[in-house]
C-alpha cells in the first residue's frame, strides 16, 4: 500500500478498454479460428512490444542433470528430485535448480503445478538435504535468513507456508519449483549475470532496445525451460502442467502462459499491476510507480505510458484472453488493495468473449463476488480475506479448479 495511490472506487476513471475482438485491419473476430490465427498473434506481439519485451530468437542447447533424490520426502509421501537445467552462452552459465516432488503412490504420470519461488528451493521445504541456493537474493527476508544478499541455513522452510506440499501431493499432483534468481537476480543490474546477458549478442555490454525483454520476460523464459525438462520426465503428464505464480512471479507466470501454450492451465495469485489487474483503472499500483520502483521488470517502451495508461495499446483483459481456451484462475486478497482485486476480476470478466468463441463459460457471474466465495468455470476467481500472500485456502481452490479441469477424482 502506498498512501499517494488512489483507493477510491469513484475515482478510478472510465477509459474504454482496447478492442478484444477486432483486428488491427478492422476484421471482426467472429470465430475461434480468426482469433487463433490473426487476433491472438497481434495481441501477443503488442504485449511483447509495449509491456514485457521480446526474447532474442536464439535457441540454447540445454542439458538436464539429476543432482539428488530423496525417496522418502514429505514423510514418505513423495519422491523429491533436484534437477539442474543447464545452458551456456556468451560464457555465462545459467543453471536452474528445479525441485520436483512426485507422489510416491502414483502409478501413472502425474499432473504438475510448476512455479518459481522467491527464496530458494530450500525455503519451500524443511528437508535438510535440499541445496541452499548460492545466487544473489534480496535482503528483504530477515537479517539471519539472508546475509549480504546470500541465503543462509536459517532460511530453510522460510517460504513453506506458500507451498503446502503435503496437501498438493495428497491430491494427486506433483510440484516443481525453482528460485527465480537462478534465471536473473531481481535488481536493475541483475541481468548482467543472468539469461538476458547470456542470450543477447552483446553479452554484459548489451544495450537494450525499447522492445527488448525485461526481467519478467527472463523469468518467464525460465518457466518454459523448466517445462522443457518436465516433458522429458516419464513420471510427469506433460499435457497437464499447471503454471502458478504469486505477485511479480504471477506476472511472469501469466506472460509465460501466454507465450507457451504447452502450459495447460495458469494460476495468477495476487499478480496485480503489470499482471492481471487492468492498467486503465487508477487504483493501487500504477504503471508509473511500478516502472520507478522496478525499472528492470518491463521493457523500455512500457515507461512511455507512465503518465497516460489509457494510451497503452493493450490492457490486461487481453492478457487473460491469451490464456484462452485454457483454464485461468485469478486469486486475489481483500487487503491487497495495491494489486487492485476488483481490477483483477474485471480483466477476467472482459476476457470472457474469447472463451465464448471456444464455447467455454468464463466466470459465471456478472458482479464482483463477495469475499471467500470462489466463482468460475474456465476463468476462476476468488477474493480471499487477508493480505498479499499465498495461503492454504488459495491452494485448496487451485487444487479444486485444476482437479476439475484435469479430470482428477479424489
Ligand atoms: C510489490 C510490487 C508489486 C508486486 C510485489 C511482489 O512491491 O509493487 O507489483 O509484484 O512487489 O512481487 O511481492
Amino acid at each position: 500500500m502506498n498512501e499517494s495511490a488512489n483507493y477510491d472506487e469513484s475515482k478510478v476513471g472510465n477509459h474504454p478498454l482496447p478492442e478484444l475482438l477486432q483486428c488491427e485491419d478492422g476484421t471482426e473476430v467472429l470465430d475461434s479460428s480468426i482469433w487463433t490465427t490473426k487476433r491472438r498473434p497481434e495481441i501477443l506481439d503488442l504485449f511483447a512490444t509495449y509491456v514485457y519485451g521480446k526474447f532474442p530468437l536464439v535457441q540454447l542447447p540445454i542439458t538436464f542433470e539429476e543432482i539428488s533424490v530423496n525417496q522418502a520426502a514429505l514423510g514418505g509421501s513423495a519422491i523429491r528430485h533436484e534437477i539442474a537445467i543447464n545452458c551456456v552462452a556468451n560464457d555465462k552459465k545459467i543453471r536452474i535448480n528445479l525441485a520436483l516432488y512426485i507422489p510416491k503412490s502414483a502409478l501413472t504420470p502425474v499432473p504438475i503445478f510448476l512455479g518459481s519461488n522467491f527464496n530458494g528451493n530450500h525455503a519451500v521445504d524443511q528437508d535438510g538435504s535440499i541445496s541452499i541456493t548460492t545466487q544473489w537474493m534480496r535482503n528483504t527476508v530477515d537479517e539471519k535468513s539472508v546475509v549480504n544478499n546470500r541465503a543462509t541455513e536459517f532460511s530453510r522452510g522460510f517460504e513453506a507456508t506458500r507451498w503446502p506440499l503435503e496437501l498438493i501431493i495428497e491430491k494427486g499432483f506433483g510440484v516443481a519449483t525453482f528460485y527465480y534468481g537462478d534465471v536473473e537476480a531481481d535488481h536493475p543490474d541483475g541481468w548482467k549475470n543472468g539469461v538476458r546477458a547470456a542470450l543477447s549478442p552483446g553479452g554484459e555490454s548489451s544495450e537494450f532496445e525499447d522492445d527488448d525483454w525485461g526481467a519478467i520476460s527472463a523469468w518467464s523464459w525460465g518457466l518454459s525451460r523448466a517445462l522443457d525438462y518436465l516433458v522429458t520426465n516419464p513420471a510427469v503428464d506433460s499435457e497437464r502442467v499447471a503454471l502458478i505464480g504469486h505477485s511479480r512471479l504471477g506476472k511472469a507466470a501469466l506472460w509465460a502462459g501466454a507465450l507457451d501454450e504447452r502450459f495447460a492451465l495458469v494460476v495468477s495469485n495476487n499478480s496485480g499491476a503489470g499482471g492481471i489487474s487492468l492498467a486503465r483503472r487508477d487504483f493501487g499500483e500504477s504503471i508509473r510507480s511500478i516502472n520507478e520502483n522496478f525499472p528492470h521488470w518491463f521493457c523500455g517502451n512500457y515507461k512511455r505510458f507512465n503518465a497516460s495508461p489509457e494510451t497503452l495499446p493493450v490492457d490486461m483483459h487481453q492478457l487473460a484472453a491469451l490464456i484462452a481456451p485454457r483454464p485461468l484462475y485469478i486469486a486475489t486478497a481483500q487487503e491487497d488493495v495495491w494489486a487492485d482485486p476488483k481490477g483483477e476480476f474485471l480483466a477476467g470478466k472482459n476476457a470472457e468473449p474469447v472463451y465464448a468463441l471456444f464455447g467455454k463459460p468464463g466466470l459465471g457471474v456478472a458482479q464482483w463476488p463477495p469475499v471467500n466465495q470462489p466463482v468460475g468455470e474456465f476463468i476462476g476467481y476468488h477474493l480471499r480475506t487477508g493480505k498479499h500472500d499465498v495461503t492454504t485456502y488459495d491452494w485448496q481452490q487451485f487444487l479444486r479448479f485444476a482437479s476439475r479441469h484435469f479430470r482428477i477424482t479424489q
